[in-house]
């Protein structure tokens, strides 16, 4: 074990060069950095965020709403550049203090509501909407709060964790590397083992557990985040693959997947969405080939 000694000063100070992927937006404090309003659009609801997979659960809850036929979840979706700091506009924090994407205002409140973290956003919007995907029994809606906040505890393991040592850090370090494979490698375990008995995390309906736990632990079996499906022989978790190819294969999670999307094929981001027919006509593909004619 070869990973640089480190002795910790008396007092930790903020040491702007640490380098990373994320060390020009990372910072010890919190609070905006800029004054920027927040637009509005025409909708109900405004949805402020980037296609991450924190962002891509939420936008996958409104396109399976608007498809079940819930009108009211007509939603206008903003682009947060996390990397230039957007999330640090007086306006965002406004509504999101903790400076994360993604966030929803719901203007159908006088005053309008502020939703914040992921996980709270699907209930929010699961309750605004009838109780949509979530079981009505007691123990598949139990099962469902189960998993979905076995996501929101899980997932930084995974993402800040595992993903910001193996794919960010700016140097790869044995320790930290061994800890969070191990422990990603044992959630992914946990799932394995419940997908074989379960078609869905709540059992045999499709709920916003699934929508939560499928774009971070269904992209990892797919070898979709970090470039580790090697590394963490993510083919062994066949019952997860076999969920995650279920779920991919809904027009819905295609399309969520798509909102606030700025990277990848160019026919699959749609940078803002503000309608429906925008998957059709303001995908980057189409943006691109209309600005050269
Ligand atoms: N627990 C939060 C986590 C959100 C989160 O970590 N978002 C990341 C992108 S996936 C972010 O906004 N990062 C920007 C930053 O750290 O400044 C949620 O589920 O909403």
């Amino acid at each position: 074990m070869a990973d640089t000694e480190y002795t910790p000063p008396k007092v930790w100070t903020w040491d702007q060069e640490s380098g990373g992927r994320f060390a020009n937006i990372n910072r010890p404090i919190a609070g905006p950095t800029h004054d920027k309003e927040l637009s509005v659009g025409e909708h109900p609801l405004q949805l402020y965020s980037l296609a991450t997979p924190n962002g891509v659960k939420v936008t996958i809850m409104l396109e399976e709403l608007l498809a079940a036929g819930h009108t009211g979840a007509e939603y206008d979706a903003w682009l947060i550049n996390i990397q230039n700091g957007d999330q640090f506009g007086s306006g965002y924090v406004d509504i999101n203090p903790n400076s994360k994407i993604p966030v929803l205002a719901d203007h159908t409140t006088d005053p309008v509501t502020r939703v914040f973290e992921s996980g709270s956003i699907l209930v929010y919007l699961s309750n605004k909407f009838d109780g949509a995907f979530l079981p009505q029994d007691h123990k598949g809606r139990t099962e469902a709060m189960n998993w979905l906040f076995w996501q929101m505890g899980s997932a930084p393991y995974l993402g800040g964790g595992f993903g910001h040592f193996y794919a960010y850090a700016p140097s790869k370090m044995e320790y930290p590397i061994n800890r969070f494979a191990m422990e990603v490698k044992r959630q992914m375990d946990v799932l394995d083992r419940h997908l074989a008995d379960n078609e869905y995390m709540a059992g045999t309906e499709y709920s916003i557990a699934d929508m939560a736990i499928m774009p971070w632990y269904g992209s990892m079996a797919k070898g979709i985040l970090y470039e580790a499906a090697e590394f963490l022989a993510v083919h062994e978790y066949k019952n997860v693959n076999r969920w995650t190819d279920q779920l991919m294969q809904r027009e819905t999670v295609k399309l969520g997947q798509m909102v606030n999307r700025v990277w990848g094929e160019l026919e699959r981001q749609l940078p803002e969405r503000h309608d429906a027919s925008d998957f059709e006509t303001k995908t980057m593909d189409k943006i691109q080939a209309a600005a050269e004619s």
